[in-house]
């Protein structure tokens, strides 16, 4: 039965030697473990921390050596141990502990691993397929930064100061800004409309944008509710855009998603950055507008809000062209996640963000 003997000559070819003696021993015994209780006697006898023989390698070789061997017994040891817990480990799981060949185990006529290459997940797929919508109309896709300042945000917005959408019970905001001006101070963009007002400053008009992308809301999580969720934003601005161009654009656009039968439905609204503003609605896709549970018997659901550019958001960019007395701007916004339960009968917004493959697979073709 091996024992751990005390060293005294601490040359590279004693060591090895010692390594040789211990790597027999280890493997020797290991290949005589038959049963599990076998199994935990061996693991014992190599592996207890309290006198276990790693750890009497460890004190008897690595402690006791002196100091220019150190490197070289640690080392050693280091294998020893590498060893040793690999050669338990095998004799645990019921394999054959001695060295095993490549070729013992690897088939290479075995067939290989076919890994499943995944598919978009519904939401990215209704955000591409709006952005492939308007791309087709002649927009450009912008994007901009999910943590914002408070001027893109909401002040070049024309949301007044006190606008509730401002307060931390609605925003989510970066801690320790409060040393800062108001408009300075960060926090998570509750639209993509930041984007819109960036790009206005970069580019002189005639504009026509999509400013897809994340963004945040200090939202209870519910069926229809998440803090984190995606929108679609557009804006259109040239000389003569008119509430007709939007309406239009807007019709196609839910048509080409929707299908051709879809209706779309305009009424009065109200958001800050728009004058004046609208709610659009389309015929249910459910019920094809006879009256559901989906529409609430009404015919219609609530898919978007849009408008007319309020010329105080062009004042905050009249330096680079955008004169409100000579341009004029159409801009909308949609939730991706509401669209993409619309079109694939979705009922709660949680089964869009709880990664269960099982609800993945039914759209993945
Ligand atoms: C909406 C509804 C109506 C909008 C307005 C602008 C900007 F920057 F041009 F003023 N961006 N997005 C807008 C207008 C967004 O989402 C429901």
């Amino acid at each position: 039965m091996y024992t751990v003997p005390q060293l005294t000559d601490f040359s590279g070819q004693a060591l090895n030697a010692e390594k040789e003696r211990l790597t027999d021993a280890v493997e020797s015994e290991a290949a005589a473990v038959k049963d599990e209780a076998a199994q935990k006697l061996f693991r014992d006898r190599w592996m207890a921390r309290k006198n276990g023989i790693l750890t009497q390698v460890n004190d008897l070789w690595l402690k006791a050596s002196p100091k220019e061997a150190k490197r070289d017994v640690g080392a050693l040891v280091n294998d020893i141990k590498i060893l040793v817990e690999s050669t338990v480990d095998a004799t645990a799981l019921g394999l054959k502990p001695q060295s095993v060949t490549v070729s013992d185990r690897l088939d290479i006529t075995l067939p290989g691993i076919r890994r499943p290459i995944g598919a978009e997940h519904p939401v990215l797929r209704t955000m591409n397929d709006v952005i492939s919508v308007f791309r087709a109309m002649g927009y450009s896709v912008a994007e901009g930064p999910e943590v914002e300042t408070d001027f893109y945000n909401f002040e070049a917005l024309n949301f007044p100061p006190n606008h509730p959408a401002r307060d931390t019970q609605d925003t989510l905001t970066i801690a320790d800004q409060e040393s800062k001006p108001l408009r300075e101070r960060l926090l998570l963009r509750t639209h993509t409309s930041p984007v819109q007002i960036r790009t206005m400053e970069q580019q002189k008009p005639p504009v026509r944008i999509i400013c897809p992308g994340k963004v945040h809301r200090r939202d209870t999580p519910d069926a229809s509710h998440s803090p984190v969720f995606h929108q679609v934003e557009g804006l259109a601005v040239d000389t003569n855009i008119t509430f007709s161009d939007l309406k239009g654009t807007l019709d196609h656009a839910m048509k080409a998603l929707f299908g051709s039968a879809v209706k779309t439905r305009f009424f009065p609204s109200f958001f800050p950055f728009t004058e004046p503003s609208a709610d659009v609605a389309i015929s249910c896709i459910i019920c094809g507008g006879k009256g559901c549970r989906t529409c609430k018997q009404t015919g219609w659901v609530e898919l978007m809000g849009c408008g007319m550019v309020d010329p105080s958001v062009f004042d905050f960019v009249k330096d680079n062209g955008y004169d409100s007395t000579k341009i004029s701007g159409f801009a909308f916004g949609m939730g991706v996640e509401r669209l993409a339960m619309m079109k694939y009968g979705i009922d709660d917004i949680q089964l869009l963000f709880q990664g269960d493959v099982r609800f993945l697979q039914q759209e993945s073709n």
